[in-house]
């Protein structure tokens, strides 16, 4: 080891060996910094197992450093000179090491970003930032694609992932002769449907150390750890993908937007807390499921929606949380309000469908895309919950919650509140959509053929409030012209019925108790 090293910190999402801020390094002159600190255990509650999940694959990847060659300076929770945030043990790691500068790859968090800005002075060292290479499309290639678009549409931008990688390309045209399959995926739940159990992994000796820090640190935070089973090493992710391939990805697109109460992730990947936190790299996975389809065992239709998730959908959000960062967090383009009700953090509703993704939730700090879309998004889109609340629910309740897909996903898909930046038109739908997407209304105290009354499925009265009290700022969208045309055409009572039935809803919504999402110091309000 030389004198005077360089610090390479690496933080609990950059948890791979091909990371940029290594690549040109090499051990004898490197000093690796992780950090186990409170500022990020705590800039939201996180739920307990997203917390276990990342410390336990910190910890396991700085092992998997060390045996590789690397020297780590690993600094615990729990360790009394721990100053609890990066910047802190940034300044006293390079003293400790007596570091010559500092390279890292950039962050996935905005606050993180400032952070590492101020690296520089608080250090008196050079700094080197670089690119995130896990993405497909670096920033600076996003940003020139946005620049002079007058619509950042995801299809155009997914195009040109696929021309990039490769993937599924027979030369330059799209393999099948067509670029997006969605017509053929995204039915309701068959009758008998039975999807395979979720792969989970049984916690090893540092897990289970972590788990014990973790309930006896967090357990006021939202969420349990009984069910645990996350991958937190690379060879766990692995075997995790594995599964997928051979037991969900052939039916992954047929049933990518149904829900059964029976089965929280029906045929879903559960890849998203690996790959967020670095377990997986994103092309190499997309690579594996087109090999599926080489091989004949999965059907071009479900793989190529699913590489669409991961280098359309993942990529293209990514783009736009750094495109439109800072004002994404405070954006809030239809006036949205109310707050996030207790019930959202208790199940504790006669909603079927929230009491049961809400539960799902809770027991794993997952739950599928429309889940989260069409079930909690579209509660709070159709309720006018306050999209900074929103979000930091999603950021705290998810395994694979980092701001850089979470705020993206909650303002600009679910909640509009990008002013349709990133969608052409809000994801609002009645009770309707999710009684033919699921089996929840079945069990549900609200009857969702009826529209308006107090046992009339909320989501019913709730859309056509939603659409009135936004018709400024909506009705001129093409492509909600039939609903306003039925909402104008239906007689003066039957709308006034309907209003008065959302609005007597509404009332009955508890606000949930401070403290929840953020300790009540540092919530955003008293920021
Ligand atoms: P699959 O359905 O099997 O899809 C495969 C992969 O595609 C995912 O692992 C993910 O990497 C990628 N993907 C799919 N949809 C999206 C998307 N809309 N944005 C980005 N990547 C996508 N995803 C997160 O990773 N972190 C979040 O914090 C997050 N918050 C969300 C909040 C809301 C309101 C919504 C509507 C979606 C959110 N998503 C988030 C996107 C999506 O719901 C999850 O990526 C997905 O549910 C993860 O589960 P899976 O791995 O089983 O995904
Ligand atoms: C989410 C998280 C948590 C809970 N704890 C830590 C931690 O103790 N140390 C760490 O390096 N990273 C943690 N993370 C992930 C960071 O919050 C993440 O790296 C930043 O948000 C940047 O995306
Ligand atoms: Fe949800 Fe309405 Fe169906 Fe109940 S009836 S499960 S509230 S959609």
């Amino acid at each position: 080891m030389t004198q005077s090293p360089v610090l390479v910190p690496i933080l609990g999402d950059q948890l791979s060996p091909a990371i940029s801020s290594l690549a040109d390094r090499t051990p004898d002159d490197t000093v690796v910094l992780m950090m186990e600190v409170a500022a990020e255990t705590g800039y939201v509650r996180h739920h307990q197992a997203k917390i276990a999940l990342i410390l336990s694959a910190m910890r396991h990847f700085a092992d998997e450093l060390r045996a590789a060659g690397w020297r780590v300076d690993y600094v615990a929770l729990d360790d009394p000179a721990n100053t609890q945030s990066f910047t802190g043990e940034v300044v006293r790691a390079a003293q400790r090491h007596g570091a010559r500068g500092i390279q890292v790859t950039e962050p996935g968090e905005w606050r993180v970003r400032q952070m590492m800005d101020s690296w520089g002075g608080a250090t008196g060292l050079r700094v080197r930032i670089l690119g995130d290479k896990r993405f497909v499309c670096p920033l600076p290639d996003f940003f020139a694609w946005a620049a002079g678009r007058r619509e950042l549409r995801m299809e155009w931008f997914y195009r040109d992932m696929r021309r990039r990688t490769g993937l599924l390309m027979d030369g330059d045209q799209p393999a099948g002769g067509r670029w997006n399959f969605d017509a053929d995926n995204r039915a309701g739940p068959a009758p008998g449907l039975q999807p395979p159990a979720p792969a989970t992994f049984a916690p090893d000796a540092i897990t289970r150390d972590v788990i014990e820090l973790v309930r006896a640190r967090f357990g006021h935070h939202f969420g349990s750890l009984d069910r645990f089973g996350w991958p937190v090493t690379r060879a766990d992710a692995d075997a995790l993908l594995d599964r997928f391939l051979a037991e969900r990805l052939p039916q992954f697109g047929a049933w990518q937007d149904a829900m059964l109460a029976d089965h929280d992730t029906m045929f879903h990947a559960l890849i998203s807390p690996a790959l967020n936190c670095g377990l997986l790299d994103p092309v190499e996975v997309c690579r594996r499921a087109e090999a599926e389809y080489h091989a004949g065992r999965a059907p071009l239709a479900a793989v190529e929606g699913f590489v669409r998730q991961i280098i359309g959908w993942r990529e293209y959000i990514r783009g736009m949380y750094w495109l439109d960062m800072p004002g994404m967090a405070t954006a809030n383009a239809l006036a949205a309000t109310r707050p996030v009700p207790e019930f959202w953090w208790t199940g504790d509703t006669p909603m079927a469908c929230i009491a049961q993704t809400v539960r799902a939730t809770r027991d794993t700090a997952y739950a599928h895309h429309i889940q989260r879309l069409m079930v909690m998004g579209n509660f709070a889109l159709l309720a006018g919950l306050d999209p900074g609340q929103v979000a930091d629910w999603f950021l705290a309740v998810y395994a694979d919650a980092y701001e850089w897909v979470e705020l993206p996903n909650v303002a600009g898909m679910a909640l509009h509140a990008d002013g349709g930046r990133l969608a052409s038109k809000p994801y609002a739908a009645s009770g309707a959509y999710i009684a033919r997407m699921s089996d929840y209304c079945g069990d549900c105290a609200y009857s969702v053929k009826q529209k308006v009354g107090a046992s009339a499925c909320p989501f019913n009265a709730l859309y056509w409030h939603f659409l009135d009290r936004n018709s400024d700022r909506l009705s001129r969208n093409p492509r909600l012209a039939t609903a306003y045309a039925t909402w104008r055409r239906m007689s003066e009572d039957k709308r006034a019925d309907t209003l008065a039935s959302a609005e007597a809803f509404l009332a009955t919504l508890e606000p949930a108790a401070p403290g929840w999402a953020r300790d009540q110091a540092s919530s955003k309000s008293a920021a």
